[in-house]
């Protein structure tokens, strides 16, 4: 493994439900760094090409109105294996399925508002990062 960065954003609900200070905790005592951090609303075109993968999926709609709906914590975060560690840390894509400990497990319930983003690789986190902080 190698030191690498990875794109994760709070999502509205997080935001909302006041769980930002614990997230960023979370990745403070993993030993991961925070290289950068924003509050921000998502646009639409950030929306649309952040979520290109799931296009036409039922879901689509619903998930660029949610991510829409208010303001993220957008950030750039680093460390040994950056990108797996987030993915861990946040848990499965479904609350109801993401284990005690986890992010989504801990901080939420229900698949359509899921807390927390985190990239998938290193490429897409290249991605990512170039759409949220041009
Ligand atoms: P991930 O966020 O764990 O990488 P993906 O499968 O890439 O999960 O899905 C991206 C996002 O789309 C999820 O985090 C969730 O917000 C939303 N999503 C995925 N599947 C569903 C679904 O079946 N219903 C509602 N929202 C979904
Ligand atoms: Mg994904």
């Amino acid at each position: 493994m190698s030191v690498e960065q990875t794109y994760t954003m709070i999502k509205p609900d997080g935001v909302r439900n006041g769980h930002i200070g614990q997230i960023i905790t979370r990745f403070e005592n993993a030993g991961l760094s925070i290289d950068r951090l924003e509050l921000a609303d998502v646009t639409e075109e950030q929306a649309r090409a952040n979520y290109k993968e799931h296009e036409g999926k039922p879901f689509y709609d619903g998930l660029i109105t949610y991510i829409t709906s208010g303001p993220v914590v957008k950030m750039v975060v680093s460390g040994e294996g950056a990108v797996a560690k987030v993915r861990t840390l946040m848990g499965a894509t479904n609350p109801a399925d993401a284990a005690p400990g986890t992010i989504r497990g801990d901080f939420g319930l229900i698949m359509d508002e899921n807390v927390i983003h985190g990239s998938d690789s290193v490429a897409s986190a290249e991605r990512e990062i170039g759409i949220f902080f041009n």
